[in-house]
């Protein structure tokens, strides 16, 4: 079977790790890449030999000859991407957070709709490993019908380094880091119907909230309890780990620091390394987040080739943006907010 063909748009920070995900990709390749920034598009194109570079979006689709696009720009130019590349009949990936509004959320998925292209949202936490162990630890029923859950992201490490723009908006964590583990949670627990969200700024220096605890109601009567911060210290750091607990009729199970998970059941407990591969071009401690892209790009080729919907479609993923919405809107205004306000 012939490759499918990608374009990759925004050549920045995060870009790279999915160009070396493509490298490593079965059954698709990258053909052409596009950034506005001429050095950015530059050092792309040649760390991994691509020829046609492009500083527009809107002459990369006039000249098209691939089969999907993947979106890598910061959310601003996310709606007015994936709406050109609907009206071109192209298949397409766009990196979280799927938008700034809900509204453009929205248009976004029913332009990729109205164009019978496919549309995923490039949500990878869901794929790193200990999350899937996480999973299939509870689908094997060794702690029975769960009913409480927290998906926890507490770090200290400097991310606006690597990415400046983290500082300056007026929501930074849920935005950007809480929205993974919203949707962790999600893939864990279900779809949730409410949530209570408190936020706050511990650092000067930033625009946003670097701290926020959201309690959220799901479907199946599952409590769960989501916090992310980027204001704590600790004495070994564990950027980027997503740790979780999840406790069950018959069993507790614990993702802990240092990828241990712990599943105690019927007065025993195993104890597991689920720690994941750091693959040839990984850079630790990224190597977690790393792999997850290139299993979500596998998955992406996966589904496009057998015409499913992928896991997380932009269909999907309005659900886990409708919780970013619905915590900002919990923690301004003080109170429980109900999903269906704000999808
Ligand atoms: P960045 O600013 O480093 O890179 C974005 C690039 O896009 C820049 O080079 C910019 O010139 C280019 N660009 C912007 N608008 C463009 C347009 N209309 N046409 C062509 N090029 C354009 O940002 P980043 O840190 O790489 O983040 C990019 C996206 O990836 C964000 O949405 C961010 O939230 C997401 N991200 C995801 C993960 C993850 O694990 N999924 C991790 C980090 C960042
Ligand atoms: O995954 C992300 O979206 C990144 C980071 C881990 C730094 O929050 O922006």
């Amino acid at each position: 079977m012939t490759d499918l063909k990608g374009a990759l748009i925004g050549c920045g920070f995060f870009a790279v790790n999915q160009m070396h995900g493509w490298r490593d990709a079965e059954g698709a390749r990258i053909v052409a890449i596009c950034d506005r920034d001429p050095e950015r598009l530059k050092a792309v194109g040649d760390a991994f030999g691509i020829q046609r570079r492009y500083t527009s979006a809107e002459d990369l689709f006039a000249d098209g000859g691939f089969d999907f696009v993947d979106i890598a720009t910061t959310v601003g130019s996310h709606r007015g991407l994936v709406e050109m590349a609907a009206r071109h009949g192209v298949a397409t990936i766009c990196q979280k957070p799927i938008a700034p509004t809900m509204e453009d959320a929205k248009a976004m998925v029913s332009a990729c709709a109205k164009s019978g292209v496919a549309f995923m949202v490039h949500e990878n936490f869901r794929w790193q490993s200990p999350i899937r162990a996480v999973k299939a630890a509870i689908d094997s029923g060794a702690i029975g019908e769960v009913f409480w859950g927290r998906v926890s992201f507490r770090s200290g490490y400097d991310v606006f380094s690597g990415q400046p723009y983290l500082a300056t908006g007026k929501r930074f964590i849920i935005e950007d880091l809480g929205i993974h583990a919203l949707d962790v949670a999600r893939y864990i627990f279900g779809d949730a119907t409410a949530v209570t969200a408190r936020t706050r700024r511990v650092n000067p220096a930033i625009a946003g909230e670097d701290v926020a605890t959201m309690l959220l109601d799901h479907d199946g009567g599952i409590t769960s309890l989501v916090d992310c911060s980027y204001a704590t210290k600790l004495p070994i750091e564990p950027f980027p780990e997503t740790l979780m607990e999840v406790d069950g009729s018959k069993g507790t199970l614990r993702l802990t620091q240092g990828y241990h998970l712990a599943v105690h059941s019927k007065g025993a407990t195993k104890l597991t390394n689920v720690e994941p591969p750091a693959l040839s071009w990984a850079s630790p401690p990224w190597h977690n987040i790393q792999e997850s892209v290139a299993l979500i790009q596998q998955h992406w080729i996966e589904a496009l080739r057998a015409g499913r919907e992928p896991d997380t479609s932009g269909r999907d993923n309005l659900e886990t943006f409708a919780l970013v919405e619905a915590s900002y809107l919990s923690a301004a205004e003080g109170r429980t907010v109900s999903l269906a306000e704000v999808l």
